[in-house]
């Protein structure tokens, strides 16, 4: 079956982990990710964190899946020459280098448009433009800038980064919706363009609900399905809001049987109106269910704290599993708290290749996260990342470059 993306061509100038996201979702879909690293040395990630010595990384390895690597100095020469012939052969160039490094290389967008003016230029930059634009960005940099650290947390301790990587891996969704935008519309126009998806904007984008509050909050004063509420108080911005569930469903998490010994032995509960009958038969205080203190959401608002733990009483009589058994044949949302460990082991996820296991020449089987995004008519199939310039004197003979000429490039210290 062919994949969405046949036929599209990427010259992959990503590094480390935003970018790379990014292409792989895009190879994943069938484009044809052609990554350029630097002979020698490649994307520092393949060094960093290695669990085997002088084998790619995980790091790497999970980042760069379907992809083929060719190696070119794009300092020297006649490296850019072949880096020249890469962009009139590509349809989209994407880059997450420190803001300026390509045009120090010499391509500006103007001298790309000359190249090829079809082609896509897509950026990962940390900040858009503004009095930080020029600066490097790291994942946890674009979270704090980004909203996510500040209301992230307990009220009483410092701001928190969440282990998600909403700063690398989610600009880099962004910026493949982006590229894909920018594909559709130049079926019309015939034209490239530039698109830019800025860390700090991307995190900003997750964190929306937190600037809805915000103006919530400057509007009212108090945020109800806040734990602020009724007994802290509320300052000039919106607080971290611990484990509630930030909607208009309260929630929190609860220890479950074995708690004192798993870190992981609790459970995300969920005390949506609808349900709260069935809930209060569950837990055995079937009272609450019409005692007017507690029969209504606006009700149960200021007594939050007690209610919880009240739930979390016979949450504590169940592991995580049972609990889940028992809400969900009474339609009340819950979710466990799994561990990496719960998750790289279940067998739905390996199922639906979510979770997938992939055999390389150097390091042998790993696991890695397949595919989030299914589609019906292209499927993705997980193949391993490149060794470094793998393929370079493949896509040398793709551009036309005989042999010699390959060889000669070598010698000269291009490629
Ligand atoms: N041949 C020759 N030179 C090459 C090359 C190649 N194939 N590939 C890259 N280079 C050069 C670049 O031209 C650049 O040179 P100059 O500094 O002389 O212009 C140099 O390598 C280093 O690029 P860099 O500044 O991007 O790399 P860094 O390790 O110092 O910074 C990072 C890394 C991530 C902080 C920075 O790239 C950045 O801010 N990127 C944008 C935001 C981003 O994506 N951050 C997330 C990264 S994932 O956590």
């Amino acid at each position: 079956m062919g994949k969405a993306l046949d036929g599209v061509r990427i010259l992959d100038f990503t590094h480390v982990q935003s970018g790379p996201t990014c292409t792989q979702l895009l190879a994943w879909f069938g484009a044809d990710v052609i990554k350029v690293e630097r002979a020698g040395a490649g994307d520092i990630t393949r060094e960093q964190l290695r669990d085997i010595p002088d084998v790619d990384s995980l790091y790497f390895t999970m980042l760069n899946h379907n992809k083929r690597s060719v190696t070119i100095d794009t300092k020297n020469p006649e490296g850019k020459l072949v880096l020249e012939a890469l962009i009139q052969k590509c349809d989209v160039l994407v880059e997450n280098f420190a803001p300026g490094a390509l045009d120090r290389m010499g391509f500006t967008w103007e001298r790309i448009q000359e190249l090829n003016p079809k082609m896509i230029v897509a950026s990962v930059k940390g900040f858009g433009p503004g009095p930080y634009e020029d600066c490097k960005v790291y994942e946890n940099v674009a979270q704090c800038a980004g909203g996510a650290a500040s209301t992230t947390g307990f009220d009483d301790g410092p701001p928190v980064v969440s282990g998600a990587q909403i700063g690398d891996s989610g600009t880099g969704l962004h910026l493949a919706l982006g590229i894909v935008t920018a594909l559709f519309q130049r079926v019309s126009t015939g034209r490239g363009q530039r698109v830019l998806a800025a860390m700090q904007d991307g995190v900003l984008n997750l964190c929306r609900v937190k600037l809805r509050d915000q103006q919530r909050l400057e509007r009212t004063g108090v945020m109800k399905e806040y734990p602020q509420y009724p007994n802290g108080t509320f300052g000039e911005a919106v607080p971290r809001a611990g484990n509630a569930s930030g909607g208009g469903q309260p929630g929190w998490i609860l220890k479950c049987k074995g708690w004192e010994a798993d870190p992981n032995a609790y459970i995300y509960f969920i005390t949506q109106a609808p349900v709260w009958a069935k809930i209060c038969n569950v837990i055995g205080k079937e009272e609450w269910a019409t005692d007017p203190e507690y029969a209504t959401p606006a009700a149960r608002l200021p007594r939050l704290k007690e209610i919880f733990a009240e739930i979390e009483r016979w949450t504590m009589t169940k592991t995580k599993f049972e609990a889940m058994e028992i809400l969900n044949k009474y339609d009340i949302p819950c979710g466990p708290i799994l561990s990496m460990k719960e998750i790289a082991e279940e067998p739905s996820l390996r199922k639906t290749g979510t979770i997938v296991e992939v055999d390389h020449p150097l390091r042998g089987k790993y696991l890695t996260v397949g595919n989030p995004i299914k589609l019906s008519d292209s499927p993705t199939e997980v193949t391993r990342s490149p060794l470094l310039g793998e393929h370079t004197e493949e896509v040398m003979a793709e551009l036309g470059y005989s042999l010699e000429q390959i060889s000669a490039l070598r010698v000269a210290g291009a490629i």
